[in-house]
C-alpha cells in the first residue's frame, strides 16, 4: 500500500524536488504538501531549527497523518558561516549578487560553502521528531549560471556545475535535501 505522508513548507520547489525523488527512489509513497508559514525561530544550529518548529506542528495543527519538514541552509566558512540560520531572510534582502559581492576578494579556497538540510519527521503528533541530515561541499562561482533550481542554486558549484545547471534529478543525486531526504525513505520503507 502507498504510505501518504505530508510535506509542510511554504517552498514549492521543495516540494518539486523531494516529489521527483521519491518518485525515482520508491513508487510506494505520495507526498501530500501542506502550504503552511509556521513561525521559525531564529536558531544558531539547522537541527534545533527543524526540531522546534516539528513542535510547534505538533502542540498547534493537530496533525492525522505523519509530517515531515525541513530547514536548509547555505554556509560559507570564510565568511564565519554566513547565511547560515539567515539564509531565507539572506537571499530575499541582498541575494545572490549580494553573496557574490561579498566574496569578490576571495580566491582558492576561501570559495568553499557547505550546503545543509535537517529533515524532522513526525510519525504522528504524539511522537518527537527524528532528523535525518544531509550536506553537500562547494564553492560559490565567481558569477551565477544556469536557469534551474531557486534560491543560491545559481552561484552554487558543485564539480564544475552550478545546481541551476542541473536537473532536479542531478541536483537531488549529490544534493544536501537528496542525501537527507534520501535518509527519510530508507528509514519509512
Ligand atoms: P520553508 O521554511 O517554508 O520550508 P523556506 O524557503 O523559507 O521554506 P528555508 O528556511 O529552509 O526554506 O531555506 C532558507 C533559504 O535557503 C531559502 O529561502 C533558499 O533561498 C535557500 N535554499 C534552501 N535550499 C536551497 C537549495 O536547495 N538551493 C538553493 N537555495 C536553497
Amino acid at each position: 500500500m502507498r504510505k501518504e505522508i505530508v510535506f509542510i513548507t511554504t517552498n514549492a520547489h521543495k516540494v518539486e524536488e523531494i516529489r521527483d525523488l521519491a518518485d525515482v527512489e520508491s513508487k510506494d509513497i505520495a507526498i501530500e504538501h501542506l502550504d503552511y508559514d509556521y513561525p521559525e525561530l531564529q536558531l544558531d544550529e539547522t537541527e534545533e531549527v527543524a526540531s522546534a518548529s516539528a513542535d510547534y506542528i505538533r502542540e498547534n495543527k493537530g496533525m492525522t497523518k505523519p509530517f515531515f519538514l525541513e530547514d536548509s541552509g547555505m554556509f560559507i566558512p570564510a565568511l564565519n558561516g554566513f547565511p547560515g540560520p539567515f539564509s531565507a531572510f539572506v537571499f530575499r534582502s541582498i541575494g545572490n549578487d549580494g553573496i557574490l559581492k561579498l566574496m569578490a576578494n576571495k580566491k582558492g579556497a576561501e570559495r568553499r560553502a557547505t550546503f545543509k538540510t535537517v529533515v524532522a519527521l513526525c510519525e504522528s503528533s504524539e511522537k518527537e521528531p527524528i532528523l535525518f541530515v544531509g550536506t553537500v561541499e562547494g564553492k560559490i562561482a565567481d558569477v551565477g549560471r544556469g536557469e534551474g533550481g531557486f534560491g543560491f542554486d545559481p552561484i552554487f558549484e558543485y564539480e564544475g556545475a552550478t545546481f541551476a545547471e542541473m536537473s532536479t534529478e542531478e541536483k537531488n543525486k549529490v544534493s544536501h535535501r537528496g542525501r537527507a531526504f534520501r535518509k527519510l525513505l530508507n528509514y519509512i520503507s
